[in-house]
């Protein structure tokens, strides 16, 4: 498929739209008289210019049940990469997996081999005595990562809110993004021609307003479909839905339930909390929930983060270099905050200044630091500001972490930080 088609509106009008989201989360924000501290807490993530941590924050808030979540996953993952990379293995069943010799099992197959009956974690052994002519293949598991990473990639265009399930799915959270005119339904066909076109593969996508449905409706027209619920479909979808399909629900307790007469969702509906907690536990609790169609588990992006920088813009430009100096402390103290509060940090491996110019030109200038302190950071500010020498509306100072090569978290934020 040609770009045009797949960007109806070009590459460059996401591009617009991403640099209008930090306003229109202000916008959100700003209506939270309820909640102050909330509030407070989406103005330091968005003024640190992390716009994910702000995201995630207004989006359960704000949009509650009225959430877009998209999950995708692609179709027979690691046979679909074999497949496309040697395409004389297309049409006839392929399996990945280890060798019946090795007692292997088998990872995935494509859909012909399905039509055999042969499925993943099915001994190969059985496999091959349900269909004799398989093509079995050995898992090259660093070109299934590279494959993940470009998807991951692409979903990241779109939102910053990507929770990575396994090296084929994640969940998107979509909400209030104006990508497609808001449409996530059309976000995610766009998504799964992109996948088409740059990855040569293909991918089913789930449209729902939480998780729970979203990777039950990823699964309903697969391969290569999509499934929406809406928000006002939610109660007559889940209650005919088998209890099987819960996440959670294997076969020990779908068969207790079934025996208790709740085969499908709408059956469980009767059942009291207290019984449930009773029957299972904690799950009991989930449970009632779920068979109602509510899930309020956030989706959480994968925290690695390349950078970690912190600014301010002045409410009166600082005249010279002297003034950008005399900032440099409380800058650093801020920095230092946020840093202290980062899970697992990774090792350091740059020291980075920013400055922003009273005509509104930018540089930053970045050194080699393990660990930086001051004086690395002043010698930067130094460098940074020789270059146009005038007086300063915004300084920031940060870290890059080493090893950037295997996340690309931040990479397609054009976030507040710009
Ligand atoms: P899945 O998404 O579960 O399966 P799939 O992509 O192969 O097929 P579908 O079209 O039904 O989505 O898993 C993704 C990959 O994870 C799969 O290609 C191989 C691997 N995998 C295993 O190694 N063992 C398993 O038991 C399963 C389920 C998957
Ligand atoms: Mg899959
Ligand atoms: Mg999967």
């Amino acid at each position: 498929m040609a770009p045009d088609t797949i960007y109806p509106k070009g590459k460059a009008a996401i591009r617009e739209d991403w640099k209008r989201l930090p306003e229109r989360l202000e916008q959100i924000v700003a209506t939270w008289n309820h909640d102050r501290a909330l509030r407070a807490m989406f103005q330091d993530e968005a003024r640190l210019g992390c716009l994910s941590d702000a995201l995630l924050l207004v989006s359960p808030v704000h949009f509650g049940s009225m959430r877009k979540i998209i999950h995708c996953d692609c179709d027979c993952f690691y046979a679909a990469v074999e497949m496309r990379d040697d395409p004389s293995l297309r049409g006839k069943p392929l399996a990945v997996g280890g060798r019946a010799e090795a007692r292997g099992v088998i990872a995935t197959c494509n859909y012909e081999a399905r039509a055999f009956g042969v499925h993943s974690a099915m001994s190969t052994a059985r496999a091959l005595r349900l269909c004799p002519q398989l093509t079995l293949l050995p898992p090259d598991f660093r070109r299934y990562r590279e494959v993940s990473q470009q998807i991951l990639a692409i979903y990241r265009d779109y939102t910053p809110l990507v929770e990575p399930l396994s090296l084929d799915e994640a969940y998107l959270d979509v909400s209030g993004l104006e990508h497609c005119r808001g449409s996530a339904t059309l976000m995610a066909e766009e998504i799964r021609a992109r996948i088409r076109a740059e990855v040569r593969i293909t991918a089913s996508a789930g449209i729902a307003p939480n998780k729970f449905l979203a990777k039950v409706a990823s699964d309903w027209n697969k391969p290569d479909g999509q499934f929406v619920i809406r928000p006002q479909d939610v109660d007559a979808f889940v209650a005919a839905l088998p209890v099987s399909r819960i996440f959670g629900v294997g076969k020990v307790t779908a068969t207790r339930l079934q025996k208790h007469g709740a085969r499908t969702c709408g059956d469980l509906r009767a059942w009291e909390l207290a019984r449930l907690i009773g029957e299972f536990g904690r799950f009991g609790t989930a449970l009632h929930q779920l068979c109602r169609g509510i899930d309020e588990r956030p989706v959480r992006p994968d925290r690695v983060r390349k950078s970690l920088s912190v600014e301010t813009t002045y409410a009166r430009d600082l005249p010279d270099l002297a003034a950008c100096h005399a900032e440099l402390p409380a800058l650093i103290a801020e920095f230092r905050r946020r840093f202290a509060k980062l899970s697992a940090p990774r090792p350091v491996h740059q020291a980075m200044i920013k400055v922003k110019f009273a005509d509104f030109t930018q540089t930053t200038a970045e050194c080699a630091s393990a660990a930086p302190d001051e004086p690395v950071w002043a010698a930067l500010l130094d460098e940074a500001w020789a270059r146009r020498e005038r007086p300063v509306r915004l300084l920031g100072v940060g870290v890059r972490f080493a090893d950037v090569a295997a996340c690309g978290a931040e990479e397609n934020q054009p976030g507040l930080f710009e």
